[in-house]
């Protein structure tokens, strides 16, 4: 396909850093393969194919074990490629949908059984037409009796003005990329001092500690990012996940490496147990609840 954005790198360096056992890539997208699942004609951007085999290629590459993949914008509010990917993963993988408000009870059965356990939100206006909040606190209910969570993503500008949604959804929520905040403000940034307020609000509320390349604009190592997010991390261990963000949606330039955005897990969580929580059992409650406490290696 002519002039499709490709946003990541085809051969990602090999992380030093080993995952434990049963680690989750817990956001990460597919797109396409278009010739089968074409993209929403309100997309933002059109990228090339990011197939979910290129998705499990790189889990392996990176030492993971799953992956959690998050419907992405250009696909609108058909899920097919996602479900397909989660299809084809075998059991190693879940994702989280887009969803209108009027979707039918019978469509979301389907979505559950296809491995959806939650919807996604978006407020970003570069990816979106509208975020109808009225529609989302709708579907945030229907979603109750599934067991599903509400993934919302958000610049960290918007959270203050966001509250009351937020706190009017009545199922757990995990925040996208932290909100996107200012880490280059450190620790006690503003940003951060505002997240740490809504997760002290109420005890199910995770966030991303995803994206140094979106948050952290040096480039890597990412320092600002490492300095800022690890004490979040170490202040809510079992409120964090972690995800790659492959394949990187609309990152033109500064294209990230896996491996090395791997390879910064012992600086955002730097005990062993922490990464436990940040990489395994965190995901696991939300994504494989029938598998919370049980040991495997998957
Ligand atoms: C991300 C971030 C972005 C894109 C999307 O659904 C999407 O298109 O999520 C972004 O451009 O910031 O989480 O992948």
């Amino acid at each position: 396909m002519k002039d499709r954005i490709v946003s990541w790198l085809a051969s990602p360096g090999v992380p030093e850093f080993v995952a434990p056992p049963g680690a989750v890539d817990a956001h990460c997208h597919v797109f396409g393969p278009e010739a089968r699942f074409p993209f929403s004609t309100r997309a933002k951007y059109l990228p090339a194919d990011a197939t979910p085999e290129m998705l499990f290629a790189l889990r392996d590459r990176l030492g993971f074990s799953r992956n959690v993949i998050v419907q992405a914008s250009c696909h609108g509010t058909d899920n097919a490629a996602t479900l397909n990917a989660i299809a084809l993963s075998h059991g190693k993988a879940r994702g989280i949908a887009v969803v209108d408000a009027d979707i039918a009870d019978t469509e979301l059965e389907v979505l559950h059984a296809g491995g959806i356990r939650g919807v996604r939100f978006n407020f970003l206006k570069r990816l979106v037409d509208a975020a109808p909040k009225d529609q989302f606190i709708t579907i945030a209910k229907r979603i109750e009796a599934l067991g599903w969570h509400a993934v919302v993503y958000f610049e960290a500008e918007l959270l203050a003005g966001l509250r009351p949604f937020l706190d009017a959804i009545p199922v757990p929520i995990v925040i996208d990329h932290m909100g996107r905040p200012d880490v280059t403000a450190g620790p006690d940034g503003p940003d951060l001092i505002a997240l740490r307020r809504l997760l002290d609000s109420r005890e199910d509320i995770c966030f991303k500690a995803t994206c140094p390349d979106r948050l952290d604009g040096a480039g890597p190592p990412w320092d600002a990012f490492a300095s800022a997010v690890a004490p979040l991390v170490a202040d809510y261990p079992d409120r964090c996940l972690w995800g790659s963000d492959w394949p990187h949606p609309n990152m033109q330039h500064a294209i990230p490496d896996d491996g090395q955005l791997v390879d910064m897990l012992p600086r955002i969580a730097a005990s062993e147990a922490l990464r436990q929580k940040l990489l395994v059992d965190n995901p696991r409650r939300l994504y494989w609840p029938e598998q919370d406490g049980i040991g495997d290696s998957t």
